[in-house]
């Protein structure tokens, strides 16, 4: 860690120009978010966003959960609150960032995941869980609805019968269910579960990053293209592809029998 990251009270935060590390970090509160972690992930984020040869990112919460959402010691019970502004200036700022950036993101589901947190989750590229830990759409057992884009993602994800149960119930989602349904990509028994996911970034950070960055955009893309329209887009990135060092590089390894030595660009 850098030395100018010491000083973050909510986050631990690591970024080698490789590889960003960020552990959500108020393990009493199961990693809750107060108004500190909002703008300490702001600060996190846009570091990563602005390194321009980043290859993977990883995000995970510290302690027993990976983090129950919205710190509700925040919010005055028993009164209203225009809950808009806070998302705005909240997790959508921080959202934004996170979809703007180009690596691909990890993210080790480490304990319980509620609310903000569950949804936080689903918008990484890649969701890996200990097979302990469970998500929860807690939203509406507090009179919320599914917010993080949590009603755009849910859908998508498990279907809208399963999307509108779990949000409308609050019923915890285990991971080794989560990933049957297509909610995550990997349910790992706790004991593998560090050295699956530090496998998983390492071997990220060696494969091609820029491709790997057209996959993950073209792919959310893909939602709001018609047929034609995405074999279009399609065209136009592979063009892009094959200018790459990456692509010359994997054809040669290939050829040669030996591994390739991607670049990420
Ligand atoms: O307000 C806005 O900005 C709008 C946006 C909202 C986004 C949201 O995220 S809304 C949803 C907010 N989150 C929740 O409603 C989840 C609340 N937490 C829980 O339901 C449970 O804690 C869990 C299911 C997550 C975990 O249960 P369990 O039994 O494993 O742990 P616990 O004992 O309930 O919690 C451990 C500690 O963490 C406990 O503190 P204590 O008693 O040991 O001092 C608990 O109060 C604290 N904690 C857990 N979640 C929150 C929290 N403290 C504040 N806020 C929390 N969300």
């Amino acid at each position: 860690m850098t030395d100018s990251w010491d000083g973050l009270q909510t986050l631990k935060y690591s970024n080698n120009g490789e590889v960003a590390q960020v552990v959500l970090n108020r393990p009493d509160k199961l990693n809750a978010f107060n108004d500190l972690m909002h703008d300490e992930l702001f600060l996190v984020l846009n570091d990563i966003a602005n390194t321009a040869d980043i290859r993977c990112v990883l995000i995970t919460g510290e302690g027993r959960g990976f983090c129950a959402g919205q710190d509700l010691g925040t919010r005055s019970g028993g009164e209203t609150m225009d809950l808009g502004d806070k998302l705005e200036n909240g997790y959508n700022k921080n959202l934004r960032i996170l979809k703007s950036i180009q690596a691909p993101i990890v993210c080790a589901v480490n304990g319980v995941a509620a609310g903000a947190g569950a949804n936080i989750a689903l918008n990484c590229d890649i969701v890996v869980a200990k097979e302990s830990a469970k998500f929860i759409q807690a939203f509406s057992s507090i009179g919320l609805i599914p917010d993080c884009n949590g009603t755009w993602l849910l859908p998508k994800l498990v279907g809208l019968a399963r999307a509108k149960a779990i949000a409308m119930l609050g019923t915890p989602v285990m991971a080794k269910q989560a990933e049957e349904w297509g909610m995550i990509h990997q349910a790992v028994a706790d004991e593998q579960f560090d050295e699956t996911v530090k496998d998983m970034v390492n071997t990220l950070a060696k494969r091609p990053t820029r491709a790997l960055s057209f996959i993950k955009n073209i792919m959310d893309e893909s939602f709001r293209n018609d047929y034609g329209v995405h074999l279009d887009r399609e065209r136009d990135v592979q063009r892009v592809c094959g200018l790459s060092h990456d692509f010359s590089e994997g054809v040669a390894a290939f050829l040669e029998k030996r591994q390739p030595e991607f670049k990420g660009h």
